[in-house]
Parts: C-alpha cells; sequence; structure tokens
C-alpha cells in the first residue's frame, strides 16, 4: 500500500481540477441551479480559522449540491475597500492598493490550497474601476430617483490629525493615532435612503423564516424598530413655532410635565447664544462620541434653557431642558417628559427636582399616594386626566390622539429607528462618490460618459488625511452643468456600499451593464453562509440593495427576486481554550500550519466534524489527529481491498446481507443530515461508522461479501466528496470508478437493503408467551414451524405434553397449541 501523503496527492488532484476547469459554472437553464455563497473575504493578509470553516461547510454544500444533479454556482472575490490597508499602508508606508493586491495573491493561494471547488473565472476585487464604476452608475440612478441626499450629519473629529475618525478609530474618546481627545462635528454627507424601504424591509423578513436563523430575524426587526405612536406639537409660549415630539404612549400626555431637547436641537443652540452656561453643557456634550451605545449607558444629564411651551390639551406651561440622552437622529429630537412612567425621565426629574405626575395604575389597584420608587410603564386604567380618567390606557391613546389632532397640534405617524445609511466617509481608499459641487449649479452628478470616477493610486500615505483632498489633479474639474470651475467631491463610499450587490455581479462578473439577465437565472443565493455579526448592517444593507436593483429594472419584479438570500447559515465561532480564538487574544492556530501538516482534506474533515456549523467549535489538538488517523485507514483499507468492486451476486448470505445494511444505512443517515440542514457532524460520524465495520470484514472473505465490501467502499469514497474531496478522488480512481467524481450522482440507500433479514418471533405455548426466536424475514409458515418445534428451550414448556397445532403469524408470532 503506497503510503497517505496529502501534500502530493491533494496538488495533483487540483491540477487536474483546475486543467479540466471542473467547476465554472454553466447555467444554461438545461437544469435546476443552485447558487453557494460564502461572504468574501477582507484582504487582510492571512486566511483565519473563521475563514476556514466558512469556507469548508460551504463547499461541502456546494459539491453535495453538485452531487445532486444542480447546476452550482459557488464564487468567490474580496471585499477589497476599508481602512485596514490604509492604517497597515501607513505602518509600512506603501500604497493600499499595493497592500490590498499583495494580500489577495496570497490569500488566493491559500483558498486554493484548500481545494475549494469556486468557479475562479468569475473572481473579482471590489476596488478595481470595473466593479466600482457600477456602483457610482448606480448611485446616479438613485440621486435622480430622490433615494440619495445630503444632509448635515455629526462625526468625530481628531483636531490634531485634522481628520474625521470611524467609529473604530474612537478609543475612549480619543483618536487612534494622536491620543487627541475628539470632537463632535457636523459636515454635509450623503445618505442613502434606506428608510423609504423599512416597511418592505420589515415585511420581507416574513418570507425569510423558513430560511433564515430566528435570531437573525428578530435582530432586523429590532434594527428596523417600527414604533406606532404620535407626533405631538407644544406651542411655544412665546407664541412663535411648536416644538414637536414624537411618543409610542400618547396616552400619557397629561402627565408630561417638561420637555427633553437633544443637545443638538435647533431650540437648544439658539438658546445657547444667549446662556453662556448652556452653551458650556452643549460643548460637554459635544465631546462624547456618536454612537448609540454611548448615550444609552453615559450618565443622564441635562440643564433647563430657560424656555416655556404650552400643554396641548391644558395649556399648562412646561419647561423645556436639554438632556444628553435624547437622540437628535431619532423621532422629532424632542421627548414630552412623563416621570412617573418613563423610568429615563423619572431618574432625570428626580435629579433635578421636577414634578413626577401619575396617569396610569395598574387594573385594579388605587392610584398610589406617597413617593414613588419607580416610574410604571405597564398598562392600565388613566387617572388625573381629566375627561380620560377610567379609560384603559390602549383606548386613550386612540382618544387622546384624536384630540390633539383635532386641536391642530398632532397626528398618529409611525416612527422608524432604522436611519436612513449614512455612507460618506472621509477617507482614501474607497469608491469615489461621482459627484461635483458647482458654485452655482449646486451638485451635479457625473455624467454617465465620464464614469468610473477612477481612484487614483499611487499615493503612499504619511498622514492619515485623504490625499484625495491634496490633489488638484483629483478634485479641480469643471462644472458638467455649466462648464465653470467646480470641486469634486472627495468623500468616498462607505464599504458596505460594496459588499451590497457583490453577490449578484457574481452571477455575471464581465457584464456590460451593472448586470444583465445572468442576475435572473442564478438568483436569489440559495445558500448564504456567513458569521452572525453581519446579521444587522451587512445582511440588511444586501436586502436593501437587492430591492434598488429590482426597483431600477436590474431584477425582475416577479416576487421571486425581492429577497437576496434564500437561506441563510450562520456558522459558529472557532474557540479556543474557551474563549474566541483571535489575534488580540494571542490564541490563534494559524490554518497554514495545519494544513502543511496534514494537508486541506483533514483540516477540513475535522472542522466540520468537530460541531454542528452553527454552534461554536472548540479547538482540539487531539481532534484533528483523530480525523487524520481516520483518513489514514480509509486510504488503507481502499488500497489493501485494490480492485474496482465485481456486481453483487443475486442472492446473499446473511452475512453479506447484514454488511449490506450497514452501508445503506449510513448512505440513508449521512444524506437525511445533508439534506437542508446540513449535519455535518452527524453525517461524518456515520462514515466513520461504516469504516470501522468495512474494516472487519476480513480478507479472505466469500465472494459476496467482498463485492458487498466493494459496494461500501464505493459509496465512502462517494459520501466523503463533500468534506474531503482530495482523498476521495484518489479512492475513486483506486477503485476503478469511471467518471468525475464530483459529479457522481449522489448514492441512494436501497430500501430493500435497510430491511433489517431477520425478524424476531414470539413464541407463545398456549397463548402465554414463553420465549423469542430470530429467524430470517422472509422464512415461510412451514419452515418457521419446524425452527420452532425444534427449538431446545422451548422443549421444557412442552414438556408432557403433545402438540395439537401451530398459529404461525408471519414476522410476529407463533403459538403451539398443546394438551
Ligand atoms: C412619552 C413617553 C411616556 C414615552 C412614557 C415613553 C413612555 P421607541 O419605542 O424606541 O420608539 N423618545 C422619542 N424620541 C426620542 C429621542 N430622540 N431620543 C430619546 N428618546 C426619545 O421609543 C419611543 C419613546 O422614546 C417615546 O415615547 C419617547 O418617550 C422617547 F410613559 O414619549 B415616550
Ligand atoms: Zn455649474
Amino acid at each position: 500500500t503506497p503510503p497517505y501523503s496529502p501534500q502530493t496527492l491533494e496538488s495533483e488532484v487540483q491540477r487536474r481540477w483546475q486543467e479540466k476547469q471542473l467547476f465554472r459554472a454553466v447555467g444554461d437553464a438545461s437544469g435546476e441551479k443552485f447558487y453557494c455563497l460564502s461572504m468574501f473575504p477582507y484582504p487582510s493578509g492571512q486566511l483565519h480559522m473563521g475563514h476556514v470553516r466558512n469556507y469548508s461547510i460551504g463547499d461541502a454544500i456546494a459539491r453535495y449540491q453538485r452531487m445532486r444533479g444542480r447546476q452550482v454556482l459557488q464564487p468567490m472575490g474580496w471585499d477589497a475597500f476599508g481602512l485596514p490597508a490604509e492604517n497597515a499602508a501607513l505602518k509600512h508606508g506603501l500604497a493600499p492598493a499595493q497592500w490590498t493586491l499583495d494580500n489577495i495573491a496570497h490569500m488566493r493561494g491559500q483558498l486554493q490550497r484548500l481545494g475549494l471547488s469556486y468557479d475562479w473565472s468569475r473572481e473579482f476585487a471590489t476596488c478595481t474601476p470595473e466593479y466600482y464604476r457600477w456602483e457610482q452608475w448606480l448611485f446616479v440612478r438613485l440621486w435622480e430617483k430622490g433615494l440619495v441626499y445630503q444632509k448635515l450629519s455629526t462625526v468625530n473629529w481628531d483636531p490634531v490629525d485634522q481628520t474625521v475618525l470611524a467609529n473604530e478609530q474612537v478609543v475612549d474618546g480619543r483618536g487612534w493615532r494622536s491620543g487627541a481627545a475628539v470632537e463632535r462635528r457636523e459636515i454635509r454627507q450623503w445618505f442613502l435612503r434606506i428608510t423609504a424601504y423599512a416597511d418592505e424591509l420589515l415585511s420581507g423578513l416574513e418570507h425569510l423564516a423558513e430560511g433564515w436563523p430566528e435570531q437573525v430575524l428578530s435582530m432586523q426587526r429590532n434594527w428596523i424598530g417600527r414604533s406606532e405612536g404620535a407626533e405631538i406639537r407644544f406651542p411655544l409660549a412665546t407664541g412663535e413655532g411648536v416644538v414637536k415630539v414624537f411618543t409610542t404612549r400618547p396616552d400619557t400626555l397629561l402627565g408630561a410635565t417638561y420637555l427633553a431637547i437633544a443637545p443638538e436641537h435647533p431650540l437648544a443652540l439658539a438658546a445657547a447664544r444667549t446662556q453662556p452656561e448652556l452653551a458650556a453643557f452643549l460643548e460637554r456634550c459635544r465631546h462624547v462620541a456618536v454612537s448609540e451605545a454611548t448615550v444609552e449607558t453615559q450618565e443622564k444629564e441635562g440643564y433647563p434653557t430657560g424656555i416655556t411651551v404650552r400643554h396641548p390639551l391644558t395649556g399648562q406651561p412646561l419647561p423645556v431642558w436639554v438632556a444628553n440622552f435624547v437622540l437628535m437622529g431619532y423621532g422629532e429630537g424632542a421627548v414630552m417628559s412623563v416621570p412617573a412612567h418613563d423610568q429615563r425621565d423619572f431618574e432625570f426629574a428626580r435629579k433635578y427636582g421636577l414634578p413626577i405626575q401619575v396617569v396610569v395604575v395598574p387594573e385594579g389597584e388605587e392610584i398610589p399616594s406617597g413617593i414613588l420608587e419607580q416610574a410604571y410603564t405597564g398598562s392600565g386604567r388613566l387617572v388625573h386626566s381629566g375627561i380620560y380618567d377610567g379609560l384603559d390606557n390602549e383606548t386613550a391613546k386612540a382618544r387622546i390622539t384624536a384630540a390633539v389632532a383635532a386641536a391642530g397640534l398632532g397626528r398618529k405617524t409611525v416612527n422608524y429607528r432604522l436611519r436612513d445609511w449614512g455612507i460618506s466617509r472621509q477617507r482614501y481608499w474607497g469608491t469615489p462618490i461621482p459627484m461635483i459641487h458647482c458654485p452655482r449649479c449646486g451638485a451635479v452628478p457625473v455624467p454617465e460618459k465620464d464614469l468610473p470616477v477612477v481612484l487614483p493610486t499611487h499615493y503612499h500615505l504619511d498622514n492619515p488625511r485623504s490625499p484625495l483632498l491634496d490633489d488638484p489633479e483629483f478634485h479641480q474639474v469643471p462644472c458638467p452643468q455649466c462648464g465653470g470651475g467646480a470641486r469634486r467631491e472627495t468623500d468616498t463610499m462607505d464599504t458596505f456600499v460594496e459588499s451590497s450587490w457583490y453577490y449578484a455581479r457574481f452571477t455575471c462578473p464581465d457584464a456590460a451593464a451593472m448586470l444583465d439577465e445572468r442576475a435572473a437565472r442564478w438568483l436569489p443565493v440559495d445558500q448564504y453562509i456567513g458569521g452572525v455579526e453581519h446579521a444587522v448592517l451587512h445582511l440588511l444593507y444586501a436586502r436593501f440593495f437587492n430591492k434598488l436593483l429590482r426597483d431600477v429594472g436590474l431584477l425582475p419584479a416577479d416576487g421571486r427576486h425581492d429577497e437576496p438570500f434564500r437561506r441563510l447559515l450562520t456558522q459558529g465561532m472557532v474557540l479556543k481554550d474557551g474563549g474566541k480564538m483571535s489575534k488580540s487574544k494571542g490564541n490563534t492556530v494559524d490554518p497554514q500550519g495545519l494544513i502543511d501538516r496534514y494537508g486541506a482534506d483533514t483540516a477540513r474533515l475535522f472542522i466540520l466534524f468537530a460541531a454542528p456549523p452553527e454552534q461554536h467549535l472548540e479547538w482540539s489538538d487531539a481532534a484533528v489527529e483523530g480525523a487524520y488517523r481516520f483518513l489514514h485507514r480509509v486510504w488503507r483499507l481502499v488500497h489493501e481491498y485494490g480492485q474496482t468492486p465485481p456486481p453483487l451476486p443475486a442472492t446473499l448470505s446473511a452475512e453479506a446481507r447484514d454488511l449490506r445494511r450497514l452501508v445503506h444505512q449510513c448512505i440513508d443517515r449521512v444524506s437525511s443530515n445533508m439534506d437542508g440542514r446540513y449535519h455535518f457532524n452527524a453525517a461524518i460520524a456515520a462514515i466513520m461508522e461504516l469504516n470501522n465495520a468495512l474494516m472487519k470484514v476480513p480478507g479472505e472473505a466469500q465472494a459476496d461479501l467482498r463485492a458487498v465490501l466493494g459496494e461500501g467502499l464505493r459509496s465512502m469514497a462517494l459520501l466523503l466528496s463533500p468534506f474531503a474531496p482530495h482523498i476521495a478522488e484518489a479512492l475513486w480512481q483506486r477503485l476503478g470508478q469511471e467518471g468525475e467524481l464530483s459529479f457522481a450522482p449522489w448514492p441512494n440507500a436501497d430500501p430493500e437493503a435497510l430491511q433489517s433479514s431477520t425478524v424476531t418471533l414470539v413464541i407463545q405455548v398456549n397463548g402465554k408467551l414463553r420465549e423469542r426466536l430470530e429467524v430470517p424475514a422472509d422464512a415461510d409458515a412451514g419452515s418457521i414451524e419446524a425452527v420452532v418445534l425444534a427449538y431446545p428451550p422451548l422443549q421444557k414448556h412442552l414438556a408432557g405434553l403433545s402438540v395439537r397445532k401451530v398459529v404461525v403469524v408471519p414476522g410476529r408470532l407463533v403459538n403451539v397449541v398443546a394438551q
């Protein structure tokens, strides 16, 4: 037996795959398609174990579907723009483009070494003009449709490096590089109107219920955050203007004792002009990073503005405060504060001595007397609310909303937590936004004939400020409309834009448009695989883009193309010593070392065997060894067998039938663990058990047993092929099999072979259970009677009696009637 040497074997098999271009996707409409996609990587430099897991899962699915006769598309590419390239380039004094391309070359080699069955002819990197030009094209279409707009929005500003920082570049409120305290700044940025699709993004989740994990669906639901409520206007006491608030609890309107507005609210800014202390408070709020999480956790603080409004129903004067927990970006940037029924308002009112008025009490309870311990946020009946007293609070919501509407001071509204998507990045390494700012014409899109706006790539970065800002060749341009001097936009797009439509471009990577008719044929993706960390942003943006592509006419509006990903599998993390494997923890295992030592098949098999795909996987050197030894055993067994399996004889001995049953039970178990649920660990365990059984067949066995052994080995090669494709292929050849294993039909369990070949009969004497006896399943009544009567253990029950009659119920029981 030649030794199992994965390195040479795997590279030979891979060379053959490559020469034959075996995994090129053919979507010729003659068969059923299957689009299998794993989330494409960011070219960070090295594959990590999470990649290997993701891609091994995807490839097992793709290979299985191929053997099921589907036309499979499984592409791979690079999510190539983004901040790390700039940071690394700054560190090493390289151009980000060079750093990125070098990494891609290296990582491509690593993926190829894993033997993943990708259609490499479709590979692309998103940092190439051939790709991002279509993004620019779409941007202009969306601008024309009013789905793109500019507005002032807050960013983190590093006063030393003179640059905008991404949230992840702010560490404890300071710039990651300069260490300077970060400020908030308002600048004009570009937004995509994702909120126009909020309702469809929400209702679409219902159609995904079958194929997506519930956890991801509920995260998206929360992210979209649909709230029904009311907009209520509080007139300013001066009589000039109103303060609008959004509330989900109009029923508590009579318990509102003050208003709280965001520090960026125009009224706050106006009031601060004459009040230095208020201005100082607003200034302090500006130094807190802009994320919602920080706003939630910080200590609640406020400051009175001196402004008074009138209650819309009672006309009572209420003070207006600035509060640091009110977000400018949500609702109206202002809250009617009801301390008795909202915990944040309660704490705030306590801290600043503002009045607390109870207006809802739980059904069947008295109005609380004395001091409240906390806000009551539940339902109940109204009190202290004039004509609304006694109403249940749900009814009161409708009645009070109607009353303010009748007074011209409000209306029923729906509010979303979802914000429009700010895609402007004041960074260099990204897709240039195809707009030109003209002092006369305003914002003008780059004409289609001038696309793409190519990102210059020759810079060697030596400071974090975008070099586009200092490159007049890039930004000094004539206005496309009036021809006068104008300035090209120097912001680039958020890299989430590239990853929002790459799945569609893979269907037609060479199309002379953003997409062509191949997209409709291949989409939606039948199986998408990736990390749950993308549950919200990436997966929501991609769903949004799919709808945009449909609405600009690039995908059919036939109801089948509304969603990009039919099924989603979110793989668990790779853990080591109980914690996440990560660079920062210094507990990573380099997949390259694993592959160099054991080969790709062992790496893949280990990863798929160690845990079901959705669960966390605990790294174990012993389990890697175990997978390796298993492949050795299979190798040896097949080589020792060393022949093309002969056809099965017409009749099999009981022993051969038993073995054949194990073979087909294994086929059955593997198949049922592959279909739709992808329990690869259980599938692999079944193959391992079969291998153990096959190893027990003696070398000098009967011809029929050897024939069944051959059938078992052949089945093992087929069943192993999605998990350990290289060795499976070598075994396939060793067994003299014709044709490509990658396209060989997946085996079907033979129902007859599955049938147990013996049955256990119950033996009664005069109707009383006495013994049990195993007989061949197909034995006839006559032979059963003979066997039973001769069965030694039965004799003691028949002692002294003579047998009158034997009743045989085949397959179940035998009753011996004796006197
Ligand atoms: C009065 C009230 C009384 C409220 C009560 C709640 C309980 P969701 O469900 O998330 O939509 N709110 C409105 N705009 C806000 C902003 N910009 N920043 C912070 N909070 C804001 O939450 C809606 C509720 O959050 C609104 O209903 C408002 O407080 C507050 F017993 O209004 B409520
Ligand atoms: Zn102009």
